[in-house]
């Protein structure tokens, strides 16, 4: 197989296919993922997210029990590769449409996906009032901080002097705001047990988000109050980078502004669990 060197490190081209097949190490696909091949782009951080948020419900024992609720995005293409009901959201729509499903049948878990543009831009009322009741559901958003779907335009939470297809010369904040940091809104909100914002740019980073996700879930289960993970995903071809930058672009741009940790654990304030 041809390999390019950039700086030292080997990289696969992905630009056009391998001549010979790699070889297949072993099967690490996760119990919940039926189809391992998807459509999303090369380096994009959003299967991470989702192996890293379906391993939690695995290792918790919530296969039986767990509904998922999703918006529209580049991620989307995942519901039908899942052991795992679905239910498909309108835009922004999902923390809604998971409340229900939680009244409805109060003994499933229900763990909601929304990117930003989804959640934040289209949807932002939504997750706030389920926060401030208290609803007893897991959101994650994934944040990229562009629509990636529909080809990388700004969203509510591109940082500023980011490049996106709509504001060429980077975000300016006399022109286009500043962004949102939703984590840090819903933080502050009584209704919300657990708040945390992780990443995927690295291996210590998606294991210190799939602990995000098992302690949501956690808090989901003891019927704490409102659960919230934000993961930052590389979204390289949004970002008109090359893929193997999206890591450090990620560390770099989004990172600084969209800070990681946990902002709120009710468990820990109260010593419950
Ligand atoms: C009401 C409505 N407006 C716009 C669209 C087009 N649309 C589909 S996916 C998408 C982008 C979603 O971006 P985000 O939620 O950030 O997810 P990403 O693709 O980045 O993962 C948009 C605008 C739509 N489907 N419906
Ligand atoms: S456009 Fe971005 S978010 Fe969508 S699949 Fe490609 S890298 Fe991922
Ligand atoms: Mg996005």
């Amino acid at each position: 197989m041809t390999r390019i060197e950039i700086e030292g490190l080997r990289v696969i081209p992905t630009t056009e296919p391998p001549a010979e097949a790699a070889r297949l190490v072993d099967d690490f696909t996760p119990e919940l993922i039926d189809v391992g091949a998807h459509h999303l782009c090369p380096g994009c951080g959003e299967p991470i997210a989702m192996r890293s948020a379906l391993e939690a419900v695995s290792e918790l024992g919530l296969v039986q029990r767990t509904i998922g609720v999703f918006g529209i995005g580049c991620y989307t293409a995942f519901s039908n590769n899942l052991d795992v009901e679905v239910l498909q959201a309108l835009h922004g729509r999902a923390p809604s449409l998971a409340t229900g499903v939680k009244r409805a049948k109060p003994d499933t878990i229900v763990l909601t996906i929304q990117g930003d543009g989804d959640m934040v831009n289209e949807g932002l009322q939504e997750v706030i009032h389920a926060a401030a009741r208290g609803e007893s559901i897991t959101c994650v958003m994934l944040n990229n901080g562009v629509f990636g779907e529909t080809g990388g335009h700004l969203t509510a939470t591109t940082v500023i002097g980011q490049r996106t297809k709509n504001t060429l010369e980077g975000r300016d904040p006399a022109a286009h705001g500043y962004p949102i940091l939703l984590s840090n809104l819903l933080a502050q909100l009584e209704g919300a047990a657990f708040v945390a914002r992780g990443a995927v740019n690295t291996a210590g980073n998606v294991a210190r988000t799939k602990k995000m996700l098992l302690r949501a879930l956690e808090t989901q289960m003891a019927r704490a109050g409102f659960s919230f993970v934000e993961i930052l995903t590389m979204c390289p071809t949004g970002w008109f980078i090359e893929t193997q930058e999206a890591p450090d672009y990620l560390a770099g741009n989004l990172a600084p502004v969209h800070a990681t940790g946990i902002l709120k654990d009710f468990a820990v304030e109260t010593k419950a669990f």
